[in-house]
């Protein structure tokens, strides 16, 4: 076992009096449009992959869909006001690629565009800076019909797209997201299937990843042509440890390490794909997709690098399974549990894992500033007859996660800013309406908000800049 494996709250609960951020330190929260927008048939919005596998039955929990979510397409200005509340500076929305290009290439749908426009309008009136993330995973269904990330085609139309609608935002929003999670995408889309487009094809995924970091790259540098302020990409990122020190465990951790991590980091921030992962993919694949050139427009640079952070992988080697996997031709390793107490997805909470990822990319890769731009949890949360939630275990989890990461800035980590994830209970995917992750309960029949008590609690946060 490795110091990893420790309680993680002696490192991090230590004088939380002291926990004082940089001035200046961004506060906010972060959201994706399928997840919360609804409205998919409004305003000429097309298709996009989520629709799709959300009505395949069987593919999302309760047969949840993303059709009616939390009606922010029409409720933003109200969800404006509670942002104000909770006193963030900034919020982390994506565009629906959908909404703003039916087709997925052509001509800008006029009334998607104009919904983000007075998003962005409204967000500015009230003094919250908006941060766009222009992929966070609705592909439009044509594209997908067309081949999907798997095709190399796919991240010419992501970088048309992403001009034409910076084009038309880039004068009000300074900071732009590439992708969010190209591992999702990739994996979970591509590899086991349990995300749309539910494609269970390894290589596949392998290919996929390579051209959302393409697609990623050329747009950076056609939005740098534009003028773009801030431009970077969000990647979740695990610690990845072994069980036990055996060989056989550490090689484990090696290659999941490689498959989640280091697949994009090493590309985006090295400019080169890892050694190891190219070996142990050899018996699967080739990298014939990867093309001449490819890799320095991957590693074009950027001004910040988003790191989402949930939990820690504890791996040993295994046998391998029958069935579709994330872990393309790794499919023997097993995932362990610890017995740490774990959120409402069956997380381990390990705050330590957030202050590890950020001191390790930060020290192991010539990174650019840093963002935290997801981290958050579910729970089962109870809306009492009182109307209030009483999510203290939000509250901790927030807590300790918060001091993890001031503990790396005061090792020399440039960490700029934080946003939880997320602003509202939402849809969470292949999970539904079935987890609760925001900071404002969502009544999902009458669409109702209420603040949490850990809304509350974050309101203190970010006004105090600590805790
Ligand atoms: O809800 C997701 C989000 O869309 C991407 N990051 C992880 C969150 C929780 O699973």
């Amino acid at each position: 076992m490795t110091s990893a494996h420790q309680p993680a709250a002696s490192a991090t609960r230590q004088d939380l009096s002291q926990v004082r951020f940089p001035d200046g330190f961004v506060w906010g929260t972060a959201t994706a449009s399928y997840q919360v927008e609804g409205a998919v048939h409004e305003d000429g919005r097309g298709p996009s992959i989520w629709d799709t596998f959300a009505h395949t039955p069987g593919k999302v929990v309760g047969g949840d869909t993303g059709d009616i979510a939390d009606d922010h397409y029409h409720r933003y200005p109200e969800d404006i006001s509670l942002m104000a509340d909770l006193g963030i500076s900034h919020y982390r929305f994506s565009l629906a690629w959908p909404r703003i290009q039916p087709e997925g290439r052509g001509q800008l749908n006029a009334a998607g565009v104009d919904f983000y426009s007075r998003l962005v309008d409204g967000l500015l009136e009230r003094g919250i800076q908006p941060w766009v993330t222009l992929y966070h995973w609705d592909l439009p269904q044509p594209l997908e019909d067309a081949g999907g990330w798997p095709a190399r085609e796919t991240a010419e139309r992501f970088a048309e797209y992403a001009v034409l609608i910076h084009e038309r935002l880039g004068d009000r929003v300074a900071d732009w997201t590439t992708l969010n999670e190209p591992w999702c995408s990739a994996f979970l889309g591509y590899a086991s299937g349990v995300h749309a487009p539910g494609r269970t094809e390894g290589p596949a995924a392998v290919r996929a990843a390579h051209h959302l970091l393409l697609g990623h790259g050329l747009a950076v540098r056609a939005l740098r042509e534009q003028g773009a302020r801030e431009l970077g990409i969000t990647v979740n990122l695990y610690p990845v440890d072994p069980v036990t020190d055996a060989a056989a465990d550490r090689d484990a951790a090696r290659r999941v390490d490689a498959l989640m991590n280091r697949v994009f980091l090493d590309p985006l921030l090295r400019g080169s794909y890892p050694e190891d992962l190219r070996a142990d993919l050899a018996p699967v694949m080739d990298f014939g997709h990867v093309r001449d050139g490819d890799l320095a427009t991957i590693s074009t640079p950027l001004d910040f690098l988003g790191v989402n952070y949930y939990s820690r992988h504890v791996v040993r080697a295994g046998t391998a399974k029958e069935g579709p996997s994330n872990w393309v031709g790794s499919e023997d390793v097993e995932f362990v549990k610890r017995g740490f107490p774990e959120t409402a997805m069956g997380w381990e909470i390990d705050p330590d894992g957030l202050y590890e990822t950020l001191t390790r990319v930060w020290r192991e890769y010539a990174a650019p500033p840093l963002y935290v731009t997801e981290n958050g949890a579910a729970f089962d949360d109870r809306l009492d007859g009182d109307g209030r939630v009483r999510d203290e275990d939000r509250r901790s989890y927030l807590e300790g996660h918060f001091a993890a990461a001031h503990r790396a800035l005061t090792e020399g980590v440039d960490l700029r800013g934080y946003f939880v994830w997320s602003l509202l209970d939402n849809f969470e995917w292949a999970l539904g309406y079935s987890k609760r992750f925001g900071l404002v309960h969502v009544d999902y029949e009458t669409q109702a908000r209420t603040l949490k008590d850990s809304g509350r609690w974050f309101s203190e946060v970010t006004r105090a800049n600590g805790l």
